[in-house]
């Protein structure tokens, strides 16, 4: 017998329930209300989240409506880890979903409807609500410090719900900058999200490229309205009133440095269409000009939360895509090691200048990474960068030969 009808709009609000249902395969009907009939007659505030059980169940709220479908699993253990296995955990575990489904979403959903003018903006009223999303976001810093979870030593609903909260704000308000400040957060949230339960509705998230930012209309002049445009150039005009404005490009810190001696673009040819070991890297060393460009071992830091080999990868193609700003100061060559739930990153990059953060900083993930500086007149810093740009050798990780099983190159 099925075992209802989840009732949603398009929005990261609902992920957690979409994810228990698609990932532990409940015989739950996902409906989308707005093409739903029966969906208003039922719940009459038309909000979403609603579900409708067996035996004319109805709830409303998020977190009702997710601890009810958790309660679906079959399986025991994971149960218990979503839901907490004693009344502690419960307790966390509720405290953490109820503060991102309260404090943290009212915030950013406030200064999301604002900024876009759904509904009047008030400047003082969204500067004090960044406020408190900032207070909120340090909170979760503060415990993802030093755990990998919010809630228990396990992902749990606290921490999925949470970070389904934070999407709304990641993918509209919370720009670049703004991640870049909470690197804790930003590191549990690219873990939850990319955990097998809920990676399937986290699949087309992106964030915000650039944060939202306030666009006040223009003041209409007092004349006569005009006949009704046509519709199609109505909706063009709404569409200009919600783009950006236009800013003035501002220069990459690493263009002050001016031009280098050193081609890079020369290399990057080099390197894709040379044999590595034999010709581009004699060719890179005869060249290579520590005055123009540092050259950095770069490590990520959670290794131990790794977990399947391609999604390593994948987080260094995420982490690349991320620094486009910066690529055309930059060469260098990520690799994962080891295997499936026993691996890590590690890698060697170039930059234009003597300093990592200028390079590195334009991506929000950035210190999840850790760089030290790499020596040129030191054999074994050569052999390093060598090894990691030629991917032939196997890399020696604290004593353990470990072998190279994947890897991108950043050109
Ligand atoms: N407290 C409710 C809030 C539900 C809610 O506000 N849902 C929004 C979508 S995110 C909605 O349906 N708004 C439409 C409306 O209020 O008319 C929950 O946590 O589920």
């Amino acid at each position: 017998m099925s075992q209802g009808t989840l009732y949603i709009n398009k929005s990261p609000r609902n992920f957690t329930a979409e994810a228990l249902i698609s990932h532990f395969k409940l015989d739950v009907k996902i409906a989308d209300l707005e093409q739903s009939s029966e969906f208003a007659p039922l719940f009459p505030l038309k909000q979403a989240p609603a579900f409708l059980g067996p035996k004319g169940l109805k709830l409303t709220e998020a977190l009702a409506i997710q601890f009810y479908l958790a309660n679906l699993i079959t399986d025991d253990k994971e149960k218990a880890h979503l839901l907490g296995s004693d009344i502690i955990e419960q307790s966390q575990i509720l405290r953490w979903a109820s503060f991102a489904n309260s404090d943290v979403m009212y915030n950013i959903a406030r200064s999301y409807l604002s900024i876009k003018g759904l509904i009047p903006y008030n400047k003082k009223e969204v500067d004090g609500c960044y406020v408190k999303i900032d207070n909120f976001a340090a909170i979760f810093d503060a415990r993802l410090r030093d755990y990998t979870y919010v809630a228990t030593e396990n992902i749990s609903l606290g921490d999925i719900h949470a970070a389904s909260s934070w999407a709304f704000g990641l993918a509209t308000i919370l720009g670049p900058e703004w991640r870049a400040k909470h690197p804790h957060l930003m590191r549990w949230f690219n873990t939850v999200a990319a955990s097998p339960i809920v990676k399937a509705p986290f699949a087309e998230f992106k964030l915000a490229e650039k944060a939202l930012t306030y666009v006040p209309q223009k003041k209409q002049k007092a004349e006569k309205p005009k006949a009704d445009k046509p519709k199609a150039e109505k909706k063009k005009d709404e569409a200009k009133s919600e783009e950006p404005r236009p800013e003035k490009k501002e220069k990459h810190p690493l263009e002050a440095l001016g031009k280098p001696t050193f081609v890079l673009d020369d290399w990057k040819r080099k390197y894709s269409n040379e044999d590595t070991r034999p010709v581009a890297l004699p060719w890179f060393w005869e060249h290579y000009n520590p005055e123009e460009y540092s050259i950095w071992k770069v490590g990520y830091k959670y290794n131990d939360e790794l977990t399947l080999t391609f999604m390593s990868n994948n987080l260094i193609g995420g982490f690349f895509a991320r620094l486009s700003a910066s690529t055309k100061y930059m060469f260098g060559s990520l690799v994962v090691y080891g295997e499936n739930n026993n691996n890590g990153i590690v890698g060697a990059v170039m930059i234009r200048g003597q300093e990592f953060a200028p390079a590195f900083n334009v991506a929000p993930d950035w210190e999840s990474y850790e760089y030290v500086k790499l020596d040129a007149t030191k054999e074994e810093d050569k052999e390093f960068l060598n090894n990691m740009w030629a991917w032939d050798k196997p890399v020696v990780v604290d004593g353990e030969s470990k072998e190279i099983v994947d890897g991108k190159v950043l050109k």
